[in-house]
């Protein structure tokens, strides 16, 4: 199968559960980083960055914790991740497929992958980092983390890993750059003192005017410690016992 029906297809398997799918090679995210994150594989290699938008809570995560009778010690949100890149992974059975998951680690404590520079190169979500502001306002031991917005949903979105094919290539994949949303670099200095200083009021997140963003249930979700959620959940699958009743089980998942 071609690169192009590879894309048709994850997208198709993604899309209805609130997620978008962006194709890259694995040369270009290599290209950005250094060394220690490098993919050791041809320049050509196809990948596939997997998006969350706003609906991914309500159309996918939702009828996932109705479905599972048992909540796991694991976090539910990265326990859906994993079965819907096994979706994928059944599907294309034929393949070697690697999925990385946003959450995953090296032996050495880092991050398996960086989905901001993947969400960049593949022109999902610009990648606003430190040196995009000139001159530089902040002391030279500040640390400043770098924050990806999407053009539709601004910051009200998440990167969820990526799905490796590593034996297809993609040599005619063209480059699709993010766009520039937050263009002037005082903008880009608030939403970098935003997500650095007061990620919890949300406020990052609306730098731009979005088209969707959390729903109040989603931003109480995300707002509590993992190990708190589980009353979150109890709380999801009280509001959505209704629907669960008179839903047969295909139309949940
Ligand atoms: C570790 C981590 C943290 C740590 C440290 C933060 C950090 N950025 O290092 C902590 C716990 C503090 C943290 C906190 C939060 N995090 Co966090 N975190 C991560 C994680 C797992 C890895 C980030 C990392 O270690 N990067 C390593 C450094 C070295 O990478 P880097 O600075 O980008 O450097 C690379 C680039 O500069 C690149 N590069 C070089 N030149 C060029 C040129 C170009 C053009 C490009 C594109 C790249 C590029 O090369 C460098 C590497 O060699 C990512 C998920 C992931 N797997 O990527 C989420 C992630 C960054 N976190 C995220 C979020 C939302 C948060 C929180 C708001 C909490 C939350 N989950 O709600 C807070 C807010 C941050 C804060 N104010 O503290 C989101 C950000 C989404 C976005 N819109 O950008 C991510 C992407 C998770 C996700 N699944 O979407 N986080």
């Amino acid at each position: 199968m071609a690169y192009r029906e590879i894309a048709k297809k994850v997208d198709a398997i993604l899309s209805s559960s609130g997620f978008e799918t962006y194709g890259f090679k694995i040369g270009w995210y290599n290209d950005c980083v250094q060394e220690s994150f490098v993919f050791p594989y041809d320049y050509d290699t196809y990948a596939v960055l997997i998006v969350s938008t706003p609906d991914m809570f309500e159309n996918g995560l939702v009828p996932f914790v109705l479905k599972v009778d048992c909540v796991s010690s694991n976090d539910i949100l990265d326990e859906y991740m994993k079965d819907r890149f096994n979706d994928i992974k059944k599907e294309f059975s034929d393949y070697d497929v690697e999925a990385v998951h946003d959450f995953e680690l090296l032996p050495s404590r880092r991050p398996k992958i960086l989905v901001q520079t993947a969400g960049h190169v593949a022109g999902a979500a610009y990648y606003y980092q430190r040196k995009d502001v000139q001159p530089d306002p902040w002391s030279e031991n500040k640390k400043i983390f770098g924050v990806s917005i999407h053009p539709k949903y601004g910051g009200w979105f998440a990167f969820r890993g990526a799905l490796i094919f590593k034996n297809v290539l993609c040599p005619d994949l063209e480059k699709k750059e993010p766009l520039n949303v937050v263009s002037d670099s005082k903008k880009v200095q608030e939403l970098l003192e935003r997500f650095n200083g007061n990620w919890q009021d949300w406020s990052f997140r609306d730098i731009i005017s979005v088209d969707k963003k959390y729903s109040e249930m989603q931003k109480e979700y995300f707002a509590t410690l993992p190990k708190d959620r589980q009353k979150v959940i109890d709380k999801i699958k009280m509001n959505y016992k209704d629907s669960c009743t008179n839903q047969g089980d295909d139309e949940v998942k």
